[in-house]
């Protein structure tokens, strides 16, 4: 039985033609900047961003904790929303790599107000940690792939202008928010210090992120992803990758996010089964289940029986991502699986 997989969009397979253009690519030893196509890559992206410089990294977690270490100093303070990627699932590695605390606030669809962060940020005086950098992430994964919306992410900036802070955006998905709301790149570039980008996820290369900022800020992230175990050397071919999905896999980023919205509808049909349809906008789906008819855990694994996968995901919900290797045929498939998991007890709404 072939399982669709919809665990998360990490889970994609490279093309024939994306191996092709990595099994091509020029290479050199990066570690001495000395690689082609990384260097290609990189510079394209800061070009994309507006920044000045860009660091190929080799995973969306090294790229927010470089960049977390790249700001701040130990005992600085880290503001982010509650249910972000970097205060949850990243092994607590701001703490335990670059000395810093975390001050999570609790957002609304994952996203957290400049007047919420005002609110927390500390007086200059020695009994306190301080305030040195905030965090954003666009799409919020926890949240169900939701978007920041760009008014506030405006806002936020010029708080950190004002208190001199530094602000990081953890932009994983930042692909699905720039097709879903058209907002251009050049303008998230704006407003940030610095932002990672995911070339692994919803744009299906196997390996490797990308962080943008300045020159300065690059400066010292190369030094951090050195001592992060994060040099690599002939690299190329994995930059090639990343390149070949700027190519071609961006805009039809749509696609994914159409199927996910079909899930979604289906979901929000059964009874106990709850999908924030308003906010579901890009390519992953939350659904909250009502405990008194299922357990998340259990649903799971009645859908892997049948062939569709999912991930348990905080309280009693269960987390769907679409992507690269999931075609409209699957999508028809996994509905109908849907309907013999949710539909097998008598109380379809
Ligand atoms: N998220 C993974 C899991 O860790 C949950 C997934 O399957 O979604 N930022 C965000 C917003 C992310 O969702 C992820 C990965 C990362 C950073 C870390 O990326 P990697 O896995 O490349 O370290």
């Amino acid at each position: 039985m072939e399982m669709i997989d919809l665990r998360s969009d990490t889970v994609t397979k490279p093309t024939p033609e994306m191996r092709q253009a990595m099994v091509t690519a020029a290479v050199g030893d990066d570690v001495f900047g000395e690689d082609p196509t990384v260097n290609r890559l990189q510079q394209r992206l800061a070009a994309m961003f507006g920044k000045e410089a860009a660091l190929f990294v080799a995973s969306g977690t090294m790229g927010n904790q470089v960049a977390i270490n790249s700001h701040t100093q130990p005992g600085d303070e880290v503001i982010c929303e509650e249910q972000s990627h970097c205060f949850n699932y990243e092994g607590g590695g701001a703490a335990l790599l670059s000395g810093v605390q975390m001050r999570p606030i609790a957002g609304q669809r994952g996203v957290i107000t400049a007047q919420q962060i005002s609110a927390v940020l500390r007086p200059k005086n020695d009994h306190f940690p301080q305030s040195r950098l905030i965090v954003l992430e666009n799409t919020h994964n926890g949240a169900g792939g939701t978007l920041f919306p760009i008014e506030e992410i405006r806002d936020i900036r010029q708080l950190a202008i004002d208190k001199g802070l530094f602000i990081h955006l953890d932009g994983a998905r930042l692909w699905n928010a720039h097709v879903a709301t058209k907002i251009p790149l050049l303008e998230y570039g704006k407003h940030f210090d610095s932002i990672s980008v995911c070339l692994s996820k919803g744009l299906g290369a196997p390996v490797g992120s990308v962080i943008i900022g300045s020159a300065d800020f690059i400066h010292k992230a190369h030094r951090f992803r050195k001592i992060y175990g994060g040099g690599m050397r002939q690299v190329g071919i994995l930059a090639a990758a990343g390149i070949y999905a700027l190519d071609h896999h961006l805009d039809r980023l749509v696609e994914d996010h159409k199927r996910a919205f079909r899930i979604a509808e289906k979901l929000n049909s059964f009874r106990g089964i709850f999908v924030d349809l308003e906010s579901t906008k890009t390519n992953i789906v939350i659904a909250t289940m009502d405990e008194r008819y299922w357990q998340a855990g259990q649903v799971a694994e009645e859908l892997k029986n049948k062939g569709v996968l999912a991930i348990p995901f905080q309280q009693n919900s269960l987390r769907f991502v679409t992507h690269l290797d999931i075609t409209d045929e699957h999508i028809e498939r996994a509905l109908k699986i849907l309907g013999q998991v949710f539909d097998s007890r008598a109380f379809a709404k």
